[in-house]
């Protein structure tokens, strides 16, 4: 099986400090928490921008300072900013980050809500409108989907030649408005994919570890971190984002995985044309 590459989801846009004291909002502590992911192990680092007082944003000269403060940090470890931004942000708000020059960003395939009234907006031309930023300055998408019918568009919209190989797929199950993260659902979203895509599970609260496990064993790939859990295990905070990969990093120890490089976790989603040229 291939390396493991865990991605650490540091910040979110919905967290807060007030869920768990150690989301980092600050410059210096958006870098202080990706120093410590990527020492733990992580080779990603799934990034949301925000203001000093935890407000979300998409503001691309505040995307650049962080990215500068991790990569200072970090060396050469893969930065993935986000284009989905917060709920409620514009298309225009939310695709800034492409003027960037990185190499890896997300691209959500479709809508859903998002718990109470709110509804995370991912229309088909949404899509397609990103993924042409996205490919038009050489970035690579990560492709979240949310449920099973975020996987058809994608393959709808290859068959059209917008969405293009190499396919890395994020499972995101477990959103309040979207697909549960029990081990059935994970089944059908893998066997949905193209054989040579790659994927990596991202399970929103308690789903976090279970779908680790179930990645780990089926030789998938890993997405922790504060946006997506802040418990390391049930009623306990977790100390900061770097205590859930360790928790991964031990879960693939015991099941014989060993851990990404980020040249490694370049490797093995095929990112050789998305160069370090990107790199900030
Ligand atoms: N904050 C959510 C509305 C992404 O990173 O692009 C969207 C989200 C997905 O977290
Ligand atoms: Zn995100």
């Amino acid at each position: 099986m291939d390396d493991l590459i865990i991605t650490a989801a540091i910040s979110g846009a919905e967290t807060t400090k007030a869920h768990n004291p150690h989301v980092p909002y600050t410059i210096d502590e958006m870098a202080d928490a990706a120093y410590k992911a990527v020492q733990a192990g992580a080779s990603i680092i799934h990034l949301h921008a925000r203001e000093d007082d935890g407000t979300p944003t998409q503001d691309k000269t505040r995307y650049e300072a962080i990215i500068k403060a991790i990569r200072k940090r970090c060396g050469d470890v893969i930065i993935q900013p986000s284009t989905g931004g917060a709920v409620g942000m514009s298309r225009e708000e939310r695709v800034q980050v492409a003027d960037l020059p990185i190499e890896m960003a997300t691209l959500d395939c479709g809508t859903l809500n998002f718990g109470g009234d709110a509804i995370f907006v991912n229309t088909e031309n949404d899509i397609i409108y990103f993924a042409n930023r996205l490919y038009g300055k050489n970035i690579y998408p990560e492709l979240e989907c949310f449920e099973k019918g975020h996987i058809d568009m994608v393959m709808r919209l290859h068959k059209k030649g917008i969405i293009k190989k190499p396919m890395h797929f994020s499972f995101v199950l477990g959103v309040v408005g979207g697909m549960t993260g029990e081990a059935r659902d994970f089944h059908f979203m893998r066997e949905s994919i193209p054989k040579d895509a790659t994927y990596s599970v991202v399970g929103i609260g308690k789903y976090e570890f279970s779908l680790a496990e179930l990645a780990i064993k089926d030789g998938g790939h890993v997405r922790v971190g504060l946006e997506d859990n802040i418990y390391l295990e049930k009623g306990v905070l977790a100390e900061g984002n770097h205590a859930l990969v360790e928790k991964v990093v031990a879960m693939a120890a015991k099941h014989g995985r060993s851990i990404a490089t980020p040249k490694k976790a370049r490797e093995i989603l095929k990112m050789e044309a998305f160069d370090d040229a990107h790199i900030l």
